[in-house]
């Protein structure tokens, strides 16, 4: 491991230092010339689409089209390295557990299934068969079909997800916990309710004409790196892009393009943010709101001076309901108020208001930063307020964008991924299957935990991800899934949920993206949504990393067949040929008609949105400005008032990715952009909050979460870093933070836990610490 070390980074995103990791990566790897092949074809007409993120390709088909952080993930999932039978055989479970997620990610791709020997603690090598009639019987030994929690990861294709929730209805539950209720569900809650689609409106021509957008709570420089040259596009065309961040985030601030010669070879970069702020976490709503209500205040200037309204009020009668509520409930807003929630001045969200006055289409795009918090459906709701106010939804150049995280997330919600069990959908397999499908909601993913903690749900099937370290309250989590009869794992990696096994359990390897899957029908191709409703097709070109690998679609058929045999359907002729089940999906699920033949098309197809053309598919077919209250205090407050103990000061914590990370898989112990080097158990903190709590760099610190009931959950060995974050504020990295998060700490209707405000305190562990930082 690097040495440990911490110092500002003082290069733009992007550029020779990208560079210079993506062929570190490569070279890390023991195929590189493969894997630079494989590059070459990713998000390419005829290749595979990339595992990285849910960013949409830009239309010209030729350019290269990856970034440094997807070939990460790409050269990861073609690992030379192997993990068999022989690597379980000789390594107990209980010894794998006590090591890190980086070693777990790099003993390479899993090659057989396996079956967990609660007796030795080993996993052991079990055939395929075997494997999906222990499930079977499993499965149908249940009470009711209620006890059993089907998970799905982003990654899962629009056909894997689409057969596995058609087996899960059909053999009679609802209960689809998936990344999405830790992900995104505050964009869906709040956006159905609003405008009718819980989706974003805007598509990449948007991009390219809009006069501003306003980036919230968002990382592209990490997190979707693709996005940064479409901003960087948009600022050298004169877009005014405006960031609202927690902390100062490099990539949002200036990019050197990697693909462009010119910047790289003069040192060039192209600035992307003209303003930049830092609210307060969990401030935004605030933020928004006084951005909203400056705007209010420059229009009534305006009109008294005759001039036109900065209202679209012809919009707003023709489309909108709740208006004038709402503009009442700005005008009661205090500004001491909004300034203090959001930590952002009076002075600078009038400047805001008068950017977006002056822009005739903007966009709002935002990510976890929002939608993490107890409040992240008021919040989103906020601010499609302010883009409907001078209707800036449904005209080109304008719109909402959540940007999605999983390169499938969206697509899996689409084809029925869904614990809410949406009414149309349901008819419509009722009538194509000709079978009755369960209706009552089922368990998101905060349920899951809780019933499996009950003991009420006995089986625990993941179709990829790892949700032992993706949720959040590790302990619990854990506890839930060791409750278990089964836990079974289709996966391409080693990981933590592999680790914490039921009594019983599987671990199912699969082919990944990259890898060609060859049926009797022939190579195979899947597909994904990507976050502007884009269905584009992908299929792997490199040999898969063991024969023995089966293809998600496979394996779900396969358990489907031995738990309700050929009902409703044929599952194993079904699984021969993915266009049988993308005939299905057509049937199924609106917006796929000729699927098979528009998957030809390059560059894919476009879903559509509803909201984008103006309809509105909301209760009364109107877009709706919700007037939400301003939470009364931010979490900090009011656990320092309520429940801290006595002398104890509370702080807010975020939980955020490294550079260096993909969610739960760890590649790496850099954060290049933030100048963290050789070390993870960091935590950002202002300065003056360091200096008050008397910690230096050197020391080892323990954080303690304090929840409403007076429980408190520690993780300890981290040390502090002085940096450009507000004051009472501070972040960390996920997964090593998530026992932090109480289980019942999650968003109102969204159900999604707060990752990103956590109230701890801190306190230097008592040991002396023998690592300096460097
Ligand atoms: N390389 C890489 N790419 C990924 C992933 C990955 O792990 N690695 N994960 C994928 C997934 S599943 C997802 S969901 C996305 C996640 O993409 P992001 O949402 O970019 O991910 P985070 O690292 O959680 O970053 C949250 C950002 O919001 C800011 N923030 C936090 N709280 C607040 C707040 O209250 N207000 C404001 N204004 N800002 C705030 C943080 O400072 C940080 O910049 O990325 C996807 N792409
Ligand atoms: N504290 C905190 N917690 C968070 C977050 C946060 O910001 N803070 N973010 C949340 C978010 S946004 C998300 S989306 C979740 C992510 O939650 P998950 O999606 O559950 O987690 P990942 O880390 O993406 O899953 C990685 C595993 O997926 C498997 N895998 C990879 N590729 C494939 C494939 O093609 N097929 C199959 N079957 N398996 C595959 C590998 O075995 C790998 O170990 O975490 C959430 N948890
Ligand atoms: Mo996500």
């Amino acid at each position: 491991m690097a040495k440990k070390k911490i110092a500002t980074y003082k290069g733009s995103a992007g550029g020779w230092g990208a560079l210079a990791s993506t062929s570190r990566h490569l070279l890390k790897s023991e195929n590189p010339v493969k894997n630079i092949r494989s590059l070459m074809r990713t998000n390419q007409h005829k290749g595979f689409d990339c595992p990285g993120c849910a960013w949409g390709d830009q239309k010209s088909g030729h350019k290269v089209s990856f970034c440094e952080n997807g070939a990460k993930a790409v050269n990861w999932e073609a690992t030379a390295k192997k993990v068999g039978a022989d690597f379980f055989a000789k390594n107990t479970v209980s010894y794998l557990d006590t090591q890190t997620d980086y070693f777990l990610e790099y003993q390479g791709r899993l090659t057989e299934p396996l079956r967990y020997n609660s007796e030795t603690d080993h996993y052991e090598p079990i055939n395929w068969d075997s494997a999906f009639q222990l499930i079977a019987r499993h499965l149908n030994a249940l009470e009711s079909p209620d006890h059993a929690e089907f998970y799905t990861s982003g990654r899962a294709s629009n056909e894997a997800a689409f057969l596995y929730q058609l087996f899960v209805r059909s053999y009679g539950t609802n209960n689809f916990p998936d990344c999405s209720n830790m992900c995104h569900e505050a964009s869906g809650v709040a956006l159905k309710e609003t405008i009718g689609v819980g989706k974003g409106t805007v598509t990449m021509d948007d991009f390219a004409q809009a006069d501003a957008i306003f980036v919230f709570g968002q990382n592209p420089g990490t997190n979707h790196p693709r996005m940064l040259d479409t901003l960087r596009q948009a600022s050298k065309r004169g877009a005014t892009i405006v960031s609202f961040n927690n902390l100062r985030e490099r990539g949002l601030e200036r990019f050197t393009n990697p693909q462009k010669p010119m910047e790289m070879l003069t040192n060039g970069y192209t600035e992307i943010s003209k303003h930049y702020y830092t609210p307060k976490l969990g401030g935004d709503m605030a933020l928004v709101r006084g951005i909203i209500k400056a705007l209010l205040e420059l229009d009534q200037e305006r009109l008294s001076m005759g001039k036109n309204s900065l209202l679209d009020h012809n919009f707003l009668a023709q489309h909108a309901e709740g208006v004038d509520t709402y503009l009442e409930l700005v005008k009661a807003s205090d500004w001491t108020v909004l300034e203090e929630q959001s930590g952002i001045s009076r002075e600078d969200m009038f400047k805001v208001a008068g950017i977006y006055a002056r822009s005739e289409r903007v966009i709002c795009s935002w990510a976890m930063g929002l939608t993490q918090h107890k409040h992240s459906v008021a919040i989103l709701q906020e601010i499609v307020n302010l883009l409907l106010l001078r209707g800036n939804i449904g005209k080109p150049g304008a719109g909402a964008c959540p940007v999605r995280g999983h390169s499938n997330v969206q697509g899996d919600r689409t084809v029925g991924i869904d614990e809410k069990a949406p009414k149309p959908l349901i008819d419509k397999m009722e009538a194509v299957f000709k079978t009755p499908m369960p209706r009552e909601r089922g368990h998101n993913a905060i349920q899951a935990v809780q019933a499996m903690l009950k003991g009420e749900s006995k089986v625990f099937i993941g179709m990829g991800g790892n949700f032992a370290a993706a949720m959040s309250d590790t302990d619990a989590t854990r506890q839930a899934l060791r409750n278990c009869s089964l836990t079974v794992n289709v996966s391409t990696k080693l990981n933590r949920c592999h680790l914490t096994p039921g009594q019983d359990s599987l671990i199912l390897p699969c082919l990944g993206r990259t890898e060609v899957d060859e049926t009797v029908t022939g190579e195979q191709r899947i597909t994904v949504e990507d976050s502007m409703c884009m269905v584009h097709s992908s299929g792997g070109v490199l040999p898969p990393a063991s024969d023995q690998l089966k293809s998600e679609v496979n394996i779900i058929a396969n358990i489907a067949q031995k738990t309700l045999g050929n009902h409703p359907v044929d599952w194993l002729h079904l699984a021969e040929d993915n266009n049988r089940i993308r005939s299905l999906i057509e049937a199924c699920v609106p917006g796929f008609h000729d699927f098979n033949e528009r998957l030809e098309q390059p560059g894919g197809f476009y879903l559509g949105n509803t909201a984008a053309q103006r309809i509105w598919m909301t209760e009364n077919r109107r877009a709706n400005v919700m007037s939400n209250p301003l939470p009364e205090q931010l979490i900090a407050d009011q656990i320092q008032q309520q429940t801290a103990p006595e002398g104890t000061e509370i702080f807010t914590l975020q939980t955020l990715r490294s550079h260096d990370q993909y969610n739960t898989t760890v590649y790496g112990y850099n954060d290049r952009y933030r100048g963290v080097k050789g070390i993870r158990k960091v935590v950002f903190m202002h300065q003056d909050d360091m200096d008050k709590l008397g910690l230096n760099t050197d020391q080892e610190i323990t954080l303690t979460s304090h929840w409403h009931d007076g429980s408190e959950r520690s993780v300890s060995g981290f040390k502090a870093v002085a940096y450009d974050i507000p004051k009472g504020n501070m972040a960390a990295y996920y997964p090593e933070t998530n026992p932090l998060v109480p289980l019942d700490s999650y968003g109102d209707r969204s159900f999604t836990p707060t990752s990103k405000a956590i109230a701890i305190s801190l306190k230097a562990d008592n040991k002396s610490n023998a690592i300096k930082l460097g």
